[in-house]
């Protein structure tokens, strides 16, 4: 049977692909295996756990024994020390590549960032071509992540999506995320999608709903044939009314972008 690995199992996003995992039509019948290298809670019995630090390459290697690809959600998810994000984002994710071709594993789902194209300014229209213009440290491992699945379907054929994820949270609850967000039910449907679909190559996508505010452009993979669904102005009135109304941030990246440098904080 099938086997999915997923790392970062006990985050936000992990925690709610366990949830929905085998509700999704075209993962019914494959066996998930859950990692993260926190204990998490509350995995359903019909998941395999297996607990693993993705900064440890023979760890890496024994954890995705057997699996056919890999959503790979796991890392830190914000600004940090490069100490920390050198093990867990970079060391980490080049580790799962590297542990991919040493088992034969053909496909790899990356969690990128739309901090990886951060210092864009807002309402500048970017698709899959645009310049890495990374916001943070974070961002820039973020790149790193994407030229490493680059290297590996160049040099070897394993086929990746590094999917620049917007805003993913249960709904919008800022102006910038009127542009960003991305809905739990439009990122499931594309991880469908890159799963799913019989030749995926190397592909960057953004992760975004189909916001009437959006500032990124998917036309060119157009052969994913992913249709977003959701629109985060539905939510307008609703910030509005709580945090009235707000600036449109310079650059994309919001907070990122004006925050200051990790060692030297503005
Ligand atoms: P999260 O921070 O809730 O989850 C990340 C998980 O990775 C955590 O459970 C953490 O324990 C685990 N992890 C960290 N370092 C690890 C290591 N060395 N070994 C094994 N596991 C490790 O983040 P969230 O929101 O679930 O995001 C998932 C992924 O998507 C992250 O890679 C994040 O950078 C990316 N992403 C998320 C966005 C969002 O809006 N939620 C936006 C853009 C990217
Ligand atoms: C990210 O990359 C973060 O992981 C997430 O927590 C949000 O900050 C998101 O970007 C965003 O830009 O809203």
């Amino acid at each position: 049977m099938k086997k999915i690995l997923l790392t970062g199992a006990g985050g936000n996003l992990g925690t709610m692909l366990r949830q929905r995992f085998h509700h999704l039509p075209c993962f019914r019948g494959v066996n998930l295996k859950v990692s993260d290298h926190n204990e998490f809670i509350s995995a359903p019995k019909d998941h395999e756990v297996q607990l693993c630090d993705l900064a440890n390459l023979e760890h890496v290697k024994n954890l995705v024994t057997g699996c056919e690809s890999i959503i790979h959600l796991g890392g830190i998810s914000e600004e940090a020390s490069f100490d920390s994000i050198l093990e867990s984002n970079i060391r980490g994710t080049y580790n799962i590549y590297e542990a991919a071709r040493q088992q034969g594993i053909s496909r790899v789902v990356f969690a990128s960032s739309n901090h990886v194209t951060g210092y864009h300014p807002s309402e500048t229209s970017l698709n899959a071509n645009s310049q890495m213009r990374p916001d943070s440290i974070y961002g820039i491992s973020k790149g790193f992540g994407e030229l490493v699945a680059r290297y590996y379907y160049d040099k070897f054929n394993i086929e990746s999506a590094c999917i620049r994820i917007g805003s993913c949270f249960p709904e919008p609850t800022n102006r910038r995320m009127l542009s960003t967000w991305l809905s739990y039910t439009d990122f499931t449907s594309l991880l469908e999608a890159v799963i799913s679909t019989k030749n995926l190559g190397f592909a960057i996508v953004y992760g975004v709903s189909a916001n009437q505010d959006s500032w990124w452009d998917n036309c060119l993979v157009e052969h994913l044939n992913w249709k977003p669904k959701d629109n985060a102005a539905v939510y307008a009135d609703k910030i509005i009314s709580a945090s009235g109304e707000e600036e449109l941030e310079t650059f994309q990246g919001g907070e990122f972008a004006r925050q200051g440098h990790v060692n030297n904080p503005k």
